[in-house]
């Protein structure tokens, strides 16, 4: 408790430097630069999700979307709807990984915010089937809410464009998951 009062204390007095108080972290008392990250998002796969789907992001990291097994988008919507699209949202597009590529898609989305960040996979049924996620959720229980939401919808708005990022790809060996074959029915 005492641990967690300083560190309060001190995120509220590190306001006065230059740098976002966002991207500094006290270490016993000074203070240091906290490197921009790149945070691997698994979208896809075996099963339609987002994993993680909770992430907490500085302004100045990248949220890398790295599409898994399937045919999906990373498209930011509200909490209020779900599976439609944030008129001038990010919006990944349709990122499709058939079995046997041995490179993925990304899409690299640089965080310019640390509100919370609602996002949403715009193929079929997938956002109905709860494939969604918040970067910077307010707490644990919103991310429940915006999952439960999101099945509550009848169907989902594929997004216009694509905004808000940059797609690429990399090797399946550096790819933050191992892909697996999915279950044969
Ligand atoms: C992915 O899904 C979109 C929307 O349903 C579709 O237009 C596109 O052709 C699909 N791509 C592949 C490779 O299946
Ligand atoms: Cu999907």
């Amino acid at each position: 408790m005492r641990l967690l009062l300083s560190s309060v204390l001190f995120a509220a007095t590190t306001s006065a430097f230059p740098n976002s108080a966002a991207t500094l972290r006290g270490t016993g008392g000074l203070v240091v630069p906290r490197a921009n990250q790149l945070i691997p998002v698994v979208v896809g796969g075996p099963q339609d999700t987002f994993n993680p789907n909770s992430v907490v992001a500085a302004v100045g990291d990248v949220v890398q979307f790295q599409f898994s097994n399937g045919n999906h988008t990373a498209t930011q919507s509200t909490l209020e709807a779900p599976c439609t699209p944030l008129e001038g949202g990010m919006n990944s597009g349709h990122i499709p990984f058939t079995d046997g590529q041995t490179d993925v898609g990304t899409f690299n989305m640089p965080v310019t915010s640390t509100d919370p960040m609602f996002i949403f996979c715009a193929t079929g049924p997938h956002c109905q089937e709860g494939q969604v996620m918040i970067i910077n959720p307010a707490n644990a229980q919103q991310v429940v809410d915006f999952v439960k939401a999101a099945q509550g919808t009848d169907k989902s708005v594929d997004g216009a464009t694509t905004a808000g990022g940059t797609a690429g790809k990399i090797g399946l060996d550096i790819a933050a998951y191992v892909c697996i074959l999915p279950l044969s029915s």
